[in-house]
């Protein structure tokens, strides 16, 4: 197991440690206009904690909520509100007043820092008194470099990340100083292996637990650089991967496919640094992974995580990879296949999935506590089987199973038939109701530009690659889908406009 000293703040760790470790002057935070060394990022972020120590008045176990786009200035507020022995509440940029109001209800908000460019949806909120980065800034100036750190212990809340899941009014997830670090020991020590040469250049927003991990946590675990995108889309993320000579990466699989496409148009585009690429998420389809190895020599590393558990926690890399199976527990984790009763299926059998190990789900006051957590075991509402080797190959969230007719129908498996089709860009397969088979198989499709599709073309492509069971009985053509600000697709949306 993970052995941590009681006495722990995981901003020091990153912070101090790594810079003993690989020394101040390495590169640490990386912009298109600018780059900060670890003792910078030292620096600043123990002059905010002074600022939000003597002028805010925050004292241990304060909420701090943070909101901005992947920057520097939010890596330093993310640190510093650690140091001062805060809680960090991180939110993702496009949240309107509304969402941050909630958040605001369900968090207890003591104070708010927020990049001035997206202070008027907070300000209209009004969840906390808050403060500019503009402000922090120049209060920063002058403030005592060797500000020390409140020596929190190992298990006192440092974060709190909010899932939107894929319905429902959000939960808070509780997440302890050792958990930041334990996340960085598994998945990223013992499958990602990052090196202190490694430059990260990743999607995802910081106020995504995947994004947190990708770029912040595993590099500066690490000694690397991390590539701060201010908007990650794939037209912005894949230029900027060869411009900064980008070597481990991470993204959405529907980001994967649109880069690709891009890639097929201008095969110019130099990723020759690329190393170690990470697709989390969402499922990520076998025709995907080969497409990709096939553009760029890499093989894609896909991996299942969740807020409530933090980060990844099955996933495999190199020779272990099955293109199509998620891989297997990370080091430190046990996964299963329960049935309904918690009792553990055979390989082969369909069941939900079950996770333990060093991070797991800590709601913060959310009866969905009992449903999430039993007998130890983290539920997390996915669908998998095992096969005989201990891959773990995903079938549906558990509330997105199609019954038709006596079978169990995967959406998802649909879907990856269907983006083989060239005219097809994105898609998303639900059941609707059906008063012979109960539920049949409806596909929503997003053409790809210049591509005429009709239904029939949409289900004839099904005809040899998927059985007839599980063919779309409707198809409907749409210009984008509904998901969520993690980039999930809402199937529930789908189904309820039925
Ligand atoms: O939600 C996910 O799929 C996820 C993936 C990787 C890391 C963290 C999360 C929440």
């Amino acid at each position: 197991g993970l052995r941590y000293p009681q006495r722990l703040n995981c901003a020091d760790v990153l912070l101090d440690e790594t810079i003993a470790r690989f020394g101040g002057d390495r590169r640490c935070l990386i912009t298109d206009t600018s780059e900060w060394t670890y003792a910078e990022l030292a620096d600043r972020s123990a002059r905010i904690a002074d600022v939000l120590t003597r002028d805010a008045g925050l004292v241990p176990g304060n909420r701090v909520l943070l909101r901005g786009p992947n920057n520097p200035m939010m890596v330093a507020c993310w640190f510093a509100v650690l140091k001062a022995g805060g809680v960090v509440v991180t939110t993702m940029p496009l949240l309107k007043a509304g969402e941050l109001r909630t958040i605001g209800e369900i968090a207890h908000i003591d104070l708010s820092l927020v990049d001035d460019r997206f202070a008027d949806e907070l300000v209209e909120a009004d969840v906390s008194p808050v403060m500019t980065f503009g402000e922090l800034t120049s209060r920063a100036e002058g403030r005592p470099a060797d500000h020390r750190s409140v020596p929190t212990a190992a298990d006192d809340v440092a974060l709190l990340a909010f899932t939107s899941g894929t319905t429902g009014r959000p939960k808070a997830t509780m997440h302890f100083h050792r958990d930041v670090l334990a996340n960085a020991d598994t998945f990223s020590r013992h499958v990602l292996r990052p090196r202190a040469d490694d430059v990260f250049g990743c999607s995802p927003p910081l106020g995504f637990t995947f994004g947190l991990g990708m770029e912040v946590v595993f590099p500066m675990r690490a000694g690397a650089a991390s590539l701060l995108l201010e908007k990650g889309t794939p037209d912005l993320l894949l230029p900027a991967l060869a411009a900064h000579r980008v070597s481990v990466m991470a993204t959405a699989p529907t980001a994967y496919r649109a880069m690709l496409g891009a890639l097929a148009l201008d095969g110019s585009t130099d990723l020759s640094r690329l190393r170690r690429c990470v697709s989390a998420g969402e499922p990520l389809p076998a025709a995907t992974w080969h497409d990709w190895r096939e553009a760029t020599g890499c093989r894609l590393i896909d991996g299942i995580g969740a807020t409530e558990l933090l980060h990844i926690f099955i996933s495999a890399a190199d020779d272990d990879i099955r293109p199509g199976s998620t891989g297997r527990p990370v080091p430190g984790y046990r996964a299963a296949v329960l049935d309904d009763d918690g009792r553990e299926l055979p390989a082969g059998e369909l069941g939900r999935l079950a996770v333990r190990g060093p991070t797991g789900c800590r709601y913060l006051s959310d009866p969905r506590q009992r449903d999430y957590v039993r007998d130890g075991w983290n539920i997390t509402g996915d669908i998998y089987r095992t096969d005989e080797d201990g891959y773990f190959w995903y079938h549906s969230r558990s509330d997105d199973m199609i019954i038709s007719a006596g079978f169990n129908i995967s959406g998802t498996e649909v879907e990856w038939a269907l983006l083989g089709h060239p005219g097809i860009a994105d898609c998303a397969v639900v059941g609707v109701a059906d008063p012979v088979r109960t539920m049949t198989v409806k596909a929503y499709v997003v053409p790809r530009p210049g591509h005429e599709l009709t239904a029939e073309d949409v289900v004839g492509h099904c005809r040899d690659r998927i059985a007839s069971y599980k063919r779309p009985r409707e198809v409907e053509f749409v210009e984008s889908l509904p998901r969520t600000s993690t980039g999930k697709v809402q199937r529930y949306r789908l189904r309820a406009a039925e």
